[in-house]
């Protein structure tokens, strides 16, 4: 399997998932700064320009968390779906969470504060975007009060999708007062097979 991926973007959940499953790949750097992903062989992978992508044979697949599922079910012994309906249909609902509710504010922010051009951007969105994800983030907190993991007594891949997008939201200091989020996210990357925080995989590209 191979992951075009790029150190501190969504990526990091697919890596993070290969890493929990113990599944080697082979990683392909797709260097954003440079355009790489912009690239006419790159569009011809992905011809949205983004990553992660994951090419497993002759299947091509995007989307981080179409991706993660994918790697999960094909590793079920791993666990990190669960079998059962019901707790299935729960890890789906963080899963969305996730994405939308909890992701979307951060892309705007991240939009309206540095990717859109300057004249584009929107700077009134950003008040907004990080109310909306503090009502959001409040509905995890209190999901998480008593729990170690998001569903289930297991870590799952319900556990990997939002951890790596509280760290993104930590990163724009959007986790301070919650007393929950912050210590399960560095819970989460406390663990033998996570990844580099995003603050790391930074710096490592600046190296
Ligand atoms: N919904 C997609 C979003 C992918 C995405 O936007 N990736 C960013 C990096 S985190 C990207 O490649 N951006 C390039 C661009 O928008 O030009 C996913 O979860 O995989």
């Amino acid at each position: 399997m191979r992951l075009y991926e790029f150190a501190p973007t969504r990526s990091i959940r697919v890596r993070w998932t290969l890493q929990e499953l113990g599944v080697p790949f082979e990683p392909v750097t797709v260097n954003m700064l440079a355009g790489e992903h912009r690239r006419p062989e790159f569009l011809e992978i992905n011809p949205a320009g983004k990553l992660p992508v994951l090419v497993d044979g002759d299947m091509v697949l995007t989307e981080s968390v179409a991706i993660v599922l994918y790697l999960a079910d094909k590793y079920p012994d791993k666990g990190l779906v669960p079998a059962d309906l019901k707790q299935r249909a729960q890890v789906n609902r963080w899963l969305c969470f996730a994405a939308t509710e909890l992701e979307q504010p951060l892309w705007r922010i991240a939009r309206h504060t540095a990717l859109y051009p300057e004249h584009q951007r929107l700077p009134g969105d950003v008040p907004l975007a990080r109310q909306d994800f503090r009502s959001m983030g409040a509905v995890v907190e209190t999901h998480m009060q008593g729990r170690e993991f998001v569903a289930g007594n297991g870590v799952t891949v319900a556990d990997l999708v939002p951890a790596y997008t509280l760290d993104w939201a930590n990163e724009v200091q959007l986790l301070d007062g919650f007393s929950q989020l912050l210590p399960y996210m560095e819970r989460m990357y406390a663990r033998q097979n996570a990844p580099p925080r995003i603050a790391a995989a930074l710096d490592s590209i600046k190296a």
